[in-house]
Order: C-alpha cells, then structure tokens, then sequence
C-alpha cells in the first residue's frame, strides 16, 4: 500500500460533494492502493451539515479511507494537500446576473489561491468545478505563483461525457465505443462540442464519426445544442443541477490526470498557449492526453471554417470573463 495522500473537497457540504465524497474514498479516482485522507471544507453556517456527512463516510466502512478533517478554514483544508477538487461556489440566484455571480465566486476563488499558495503541496493538482469553473481556476492560480500555472484546470468533462453518450445513442453503439469527442472553450452556452475528429468502434472496425452518423446538419446544429443546452434540461427535469453526472466527470477528470490516459484524448480546461489561435493566458477547454501526471494539448487538427468561428466566439467570451474577473480582484 503506499502512503496515504491528503485530497481536499470543497463545497463538501454540498450536492455535488455529496456523490464526489464516495468516489474518492472507495478507489475509483486514485487507484485501489492509494489510502487518501479527505479534508472537506465548506462554510462556517454549513459545519452541522458536514457533520452529518463525515458520519456517513464513517458507516461506509471503507477501507483505504484513512481520515477525514471537516473544516471552514481554508488554510486547514488546503494543508498539504496533493489533489483538490473545488466545487464549492455561490449559487446562482433567481434575478441574479451573470456578471454578479462571477463577482462573487470569484472572490472565493482568489482567497483559495492564496491559501493554496501559502499550505498546499508545490505540486498539487487543481481541478475546479464550481461555476464559472475556467475563470475561477484562472483567478485561483494567479494568486497561486509558487504553485506551476499547469496543475490548474477546469472541468469541462460532463460536455464531454455528455457529448459522447449523445452520440453513442445516435449511433447505437455502447459509449465505450465512441472516442476522442472534442469540447473547446468555456463550460458554458459557448462551448464547442465538437465531433468532427471522433471515432467510433462498429463491427471491430474504427470509423470516422462524421462518416458514421453522415449527417452534418444534426452535428452542426442538434448535437452541439443538446451538449450545450443539457444542464438547463437536467434542472428543469430534476429541478436541482445534474450532481451525479457531475461527480463522475469530476472523478474521470482527476484519475486520467494521476494515472494517464494513453492515447485516448479527454477534453480539461487549461492555460492556454495560444494553440489553435486562442487567446493566450486564459483557462481554455483543449483536447489533451496525460502521462507521468501532466497534461499535453493533442496537436495537428485540422480546423474547419465553422469551428473556427466556435472557437473565436467561446474565447472571446473567456477573454471577457477574465478581464471581469481580474476587475473584481482589484477591488
Ligand atoms: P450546492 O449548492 O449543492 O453546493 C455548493 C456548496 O458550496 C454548498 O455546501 C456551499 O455552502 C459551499 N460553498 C459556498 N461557498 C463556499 C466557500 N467559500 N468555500 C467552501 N464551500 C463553499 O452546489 P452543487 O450542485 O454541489 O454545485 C457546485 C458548483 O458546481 C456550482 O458552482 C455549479 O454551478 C458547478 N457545476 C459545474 C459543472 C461543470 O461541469 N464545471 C457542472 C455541475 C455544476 O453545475
């Protein structure tokens, strides 16, 4: 067995958490010989809430959970700690606008940085769920600098599960067998799924998506909506935001960037470079493969006219945030 790591979850109190929590503990995102020791932060009025939660972690017997610090102080929670999943973040509230609702998370964002910065281990990895997830991972590892800008990200992997699964369906084949679905961008309205580089397995053989589903107007316009528009349905279907999917994906995020992904592409939200001319230094959804516990941004595709405008739009919107965002930080 090797020794145990510590993993912060924030939000911990909160629905997401809820599902992530047992992820982590029973092995599926470290590996099965990896002991992990949770630290669950969230907010001062929500400690009684938390209690409830390590008490469920305890009746669940799990065996390569080794310990488990509720806390409301970040600088507790963030205490030598390897992995961090920070889905902790403000609500958005009816009449609230966007520009409010990045104000506030990403102030939340910027004092998790400087914690991080001050306790946390110097190779941590960072992977923010809480909305909106590219800026605030952005925020958060510029008030980070000792902590490499490459260990933050941000999750756009339920667009991409979410995108796969659709195309599964259309193709009738099991979601195993579709790959290499691309999301662009921002985890938001202006995401880019794109299909155009995908492959899926029927009869043995390994076709072209496009060929496959040989309809461009569905994976134009249908396919990108429905990936797009599928959290506004899950709400307005379970009247609360998808949580179970979201935990999963959070979980997929984090153990292919521990434990690699082989030649198979999954879609993070990254530091640009500027690849596929996006604008530099922004948190930018990329296609990526991952060894040794880094992230590499796959190279070479080939970028159509219309994706090109996806691209544009989503990273023009990104740059927008950022600027918003570093406003409300010299406040
Ligand atoms: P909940 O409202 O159930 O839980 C959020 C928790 O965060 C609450 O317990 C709250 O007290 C806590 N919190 C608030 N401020 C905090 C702070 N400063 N420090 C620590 N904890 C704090 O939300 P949930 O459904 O779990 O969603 C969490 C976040 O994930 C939201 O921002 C949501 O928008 C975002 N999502 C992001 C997704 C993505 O793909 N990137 C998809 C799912 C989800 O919508």
């Amino acid at each position: 067995m090797a020794a145990p790591i510590k993993v912060v979850v924030t939000g911990a109190a909160g629905q997401i958490a809820y599902s992530l929590l047992y992820q982590i503990a029973s092995g599926a995102v470290f590996g099965p010989e990896q002991p992990v020791y949770l630290h669950l932060l969230d907010i001062a009025p929500m400690m009684g809430v938390l209690e409830g939660v390590v008490m469920e972690l305890a009746d669940c017997a799990l065996p390569l959970l080794v310990g488990v610090l509720p806390t409301a102080s970040p600088e507790d929670a963030f205490r030598d700690v390897a992995a961090a999943f920070l889905v902790g973040a403000m609500p958005r509230k009816e009449g609230m606008e966007r520009k409010d609702l990045l104000s506030a998370n990403v102030r939340i964002f910027k004092e998790q940085g400087q914690a991080i910065d001050k306790v946390a281990r110097k190779d941590i990895k960072v992977l923010v769920v809480g909305n909106p997830a590219n800026t605030n991972a952005l925020i958060c590892s510029k008030y980070a600098p000792s902590i490499p800008k490459e260990n933050f990200t941000a999750m756009t992997r339920l667009d991409q599960n979410r995108a796969q699964s659709q195309l599964a369906a259309k193709l009738g084949v099991p979601v195993k067998d579709v790959k290499n679905v691309i999301i662009w961008g921002n985890h938001s309205s202006t995401q880019f799924p794109d299909a155009s580089n995908a492959v899926v397995t029927i009869g043995g053989a390994e076709k072209p998506v496009p060929a496959a589903v040989n309809d461009d107007e569905f994976l134009r316009n249908t396919f990108v909506s429905t990936v797009q528009k599928r959290g506004a349905a899950v709400i307005a279907a379970r009247k609360m935001s998808s949580a179970l999917s979201a935990a999963k994906a959070a979980s997929d995020h984090m153990r292919d960037w521990f434990l690699g992904t082989g030649d198979r592409w999954v879609s993070m939200g990254v530091v640009s470079d500027g690849s596929y001319g996006t604008p530099k230094d922004i948190v930018f959804s990329f296609p990526v493969t991952t060894a040794n516990g880094k992230w590499k941004i796959v190279e070479g595709l080939t970028i159509s006219d219309f994706a090109r405008k996806m691209l544009d739009a989503t990273g023009k919107e990104l740059a927008e945030e950022k600027q918003d965002a570093l406003d409300v930080c010299k406040d």
